[in-house]
C-alpha cells in the first residue's frame, strides 16, 4: 500500500503516523483514508495544518495496554493483553466499544478509535473518541470462562473509565452477556451504580432499542440515500456480510422496508436463501445457540451453505451491506459487485471495505455510505442509554426509535449537504470526514493547546 499524499502538509503528517506507529497497517488505512478525504477542506480552514489540529487528532490523548490474567474451567491460568485507546475527548466524554476477537492488537483499536472521533461528532451528541478490547476468543468459551475474563479485565479496566470520563460499549464479541459481566464487576469495585458501559441488560439501566441501533440505523441511512434518488428499499436485493449483531438488525429493518435479504455469513462461511432469509431461524442459532450460521440449512434445507466467506460479494444484489469486520471487501470483490449491478454500499462495520475497493466502487457510480456515517446508530443509541441512566427514567422503544432516525437523517443531511456544499455531491466519504471533522477542531481550538 502507497501512503504518498499530493499534499506535502498532509504527507508530512501521513510519514510522522508510519514513523511513530511501526506495524499498525490498520490505522495507516484509516488515517490515510482521512487525510485524502479532508483535502478539500483545508482552504478555508488553513488552521486545520497551522494550528496542528490534524497532527494533533492522529495521536491518542492515552493508550493503555494491561495484562488479564484469568482461570479457565480446567484451573489453568490464562493470560490475555488488555487495552483501552482514549483517543479524543474535545466533545465530550469518551465513548466507543470494546472488541473481544483473538486477531485484536493496539493497531486495530487505533484505527477504530480513531474513526469513533468522527462518527460520535457526526451523531450531534456530546462523546469523545474511544476503543477497548482483548485479543481474548469468547468462541468456545463457557459462560464461567466469560465471566471469569470479563472480571478480571474490568479489574484493571475500572480505574480508567467512568460516566463522566470513558463509557465503553459492545463490538465484536461483546454483547449483552459480557456487557454485563463488565458492569457487574465495576460496580463491586467501586461501590456506584452508574451509566459506565453503555448496551447494559435492560433491567440494570439498558436502552430499549439498542440492541437493534446499528442495524436499524444503518437501513435508516441507506433509506434517506434511497429516498434521494427518488427510490425505496422495496423489492430490492439485499446481501449482507456478518450474522451478528450488526447484520441481523440491519436483516430486520432492511426486511420491514420491504427488501429481501438473500444472504448472511460468518467467518467459516456464507448461506444463499433465495427466498429471502428467515431471520427467526439466525436469531436461534447466533443469539441463542451460539452455534456457526452453517446449521441455517438444516432448518431451511432449500438454501445453501458455501464454506468460505468471500463468495458472498460474487451474489448479484442491489444493495450490499458489508457488517462483519474491516478489509472484508477487497478490490476482487468490488469488482465482482459492479460487474453484477450492485448500486449502493453502505457500511454496517468498520472500515469493511479497503481503500483501492472504495475509489472503485466510488469511481463506477456505486453510491458508497462510509461506515463512520452509515453505522453511527449503535453509538447514537448508547448516547441516548447515557442521557437515560443521568435522568434515571427509561425511554419507551418508539421513543428511543424515532430519536435514532432522526438522528440518521440528520447525519445523511449533514453528510450530503457537507460534499455538495465543496462541490463533491454523493462523495459521502468526504461529506462524513469533513463534517466530523469541523465540530472536533472547533472545540479542539476553543480548548487551546492541549
Ligand atoms: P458480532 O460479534 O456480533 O458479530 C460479528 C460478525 O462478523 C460475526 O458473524 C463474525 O463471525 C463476523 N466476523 C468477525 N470477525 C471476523 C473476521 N475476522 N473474519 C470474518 N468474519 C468475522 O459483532 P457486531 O455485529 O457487533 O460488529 C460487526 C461490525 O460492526 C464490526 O466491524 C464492529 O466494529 C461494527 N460496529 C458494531 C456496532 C455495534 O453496536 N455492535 C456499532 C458500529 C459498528 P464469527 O462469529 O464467525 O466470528
Ligand atoms: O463501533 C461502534 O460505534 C461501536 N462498537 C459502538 C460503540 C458504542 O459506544 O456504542
Amino acid at each position: 500500500m502507497d501512503y504518498t499524499l499530493s499534499n506535502p502538509a498532509l504527507n508530512a503528517i501521513m510519514q510522522k503516523v508510519i514513523a511513530k506507529n511501526p506495524s499498525e497497517p490498520e490505522f495507516y488505512q484509516a488515517v490515510m483514508e482521512f487525510l485524502t478525504s479532508i483535502e478539500p477542506a483545508l482552504a478555508s480552514h488553513p488552521e486545520l495544518i497551522e494550528e496542528k489540529i490534524l497532527e494533533r487528532i492522529v495521536e491518542p490523548e492515552r493508550q493503555i495496554m494491561f495484562r488479564v490474567a484469568w482461570v479457565d474451567d480446567k484451573g489453568e491460568i490464562q493470560v490475555n493483553r488488555g487495552f483501552r485507546v482514549q483517543f479524543n475527548s474535545a466533545i465530550g466524554p469518551y465513548k466507543g466499544g470494546i472488541r473481544l476477537h483473538p486477531s485484536v492488537n493496539l493497531g486495530i483499536l487505533k484505527f477504530l478509535g480513531f474513526e469513533q472521533i468522527f462518527k460520535n461528532s457526526l451523531t450531534g451528541l456530546p462523546m469523545g473518541g474511544g476503543k477497548g478490547g482483548s485479543d481474548f476468543d469468547p468462541k468456545g468459551k463457557s459462560d464461567n470462562e466469560v465471566m471469569s475474563f470479563c472480571q478480571s479485565f474490568m479489574r484493571e479496566l475500572y480505574r480508567h473509565i467512568g460516566a463522566d470520563r470513558d463509557v465503553p460499549a459492545g463490538d465484536i464479541g461483546t454483547g449483552a452477556r459480557e456487557v454485563g459481566y463488565m458492569f457487574g464487576q465495576y460496580k463491586k469495585i467501586t461501590n456506584e451504580f452508574t451509566g459506565v458501559l453503555t448496551g447494559k441488560g435492560l433491567s440494570f439501566g439498558g436502552s430499549l432499542a439498542r440492541t437493534e441501533a446499528t442495524g436499524y440505523g444503518l437501513c435508516y441511512f441507506v433509506d434517506c440515500l434511497l429516498k434521494k434518488l427518488g427510490d425505496s428499499f422495496e423489492g430490492k436485493t439485499v446481501v449482507i456480510s456478518g450474522a451478528g449483531n450488526v447484520a441481523i438488525y440491519a436483516t430486520e429493518k432492511a426486511q420491514q422496508l420491504g427488501a429481501k435479504v438473500v444472504a448472511l455469513c460468518d467467518s467459516t462461511g456464507y448461506i444463499y436463501d433465495a427466498d429471502g432469509i428467515k431471520l427467526d431461524v439466525v436469531k436461534e442459532i447466533k443469539e441463542v445457540k451460539r452455534q456457526r450460521i452453517s446449521e441455517y440449512v438444516k432448518a431451511v434445507p432449500t438454501a445453501k451453505y458455501e464454506d468460505g466467506r468471500k463468495g458472498i460479494w460474487t451474489i448479484p444484489c442491489d444493495i450490499a451491506l458489508p457488517c462483519a469486520t474491516q478489509n472484508e471487501i477487497d478490490i476482487d470483490d468490488a469488482k465482482a459487485l459492479v460487474a453484477n449491478g450492485v448500486k449502493i454500499v453502505g457500511e454496517g462495520a468498520n472500515m469493511p471495505t479497503t481503500i483501492e475497493a472504495t475509489n472503485y466502487f466510488m469511481s463506477n457510480g456505486v453510491l458508497f455510505c462510509p461506515g463512520k456515517a452509515a453505522n453511527a446508530g449503535g453509538v447514537a443509541t448508547s448516547g441516548l442509554e447515557m442521557s437515560q441512566n443521568s435522568e434515571r427514567l427509561s425511554w419507551t422503544f418508539e421513543e428511543v426509535d424515532a430519536k435514532l432516525k432522526q438522528i440518521m437523517t440528520n447525519i445523511f443531511n449533514n453528510c450530503d449537504k457537507t460534499a455538495k456544499d465543496l462541490g463533491m455531491e454523493n462523495n459521502f466519504v468526504a461529506g462524513a470526514n469533513i463534517a466530523g471533522l469541523l465540530k472536533v477542531a472547533d472545540a479542539m481550538r476553543a480548548q487551546g493547546c492541549i
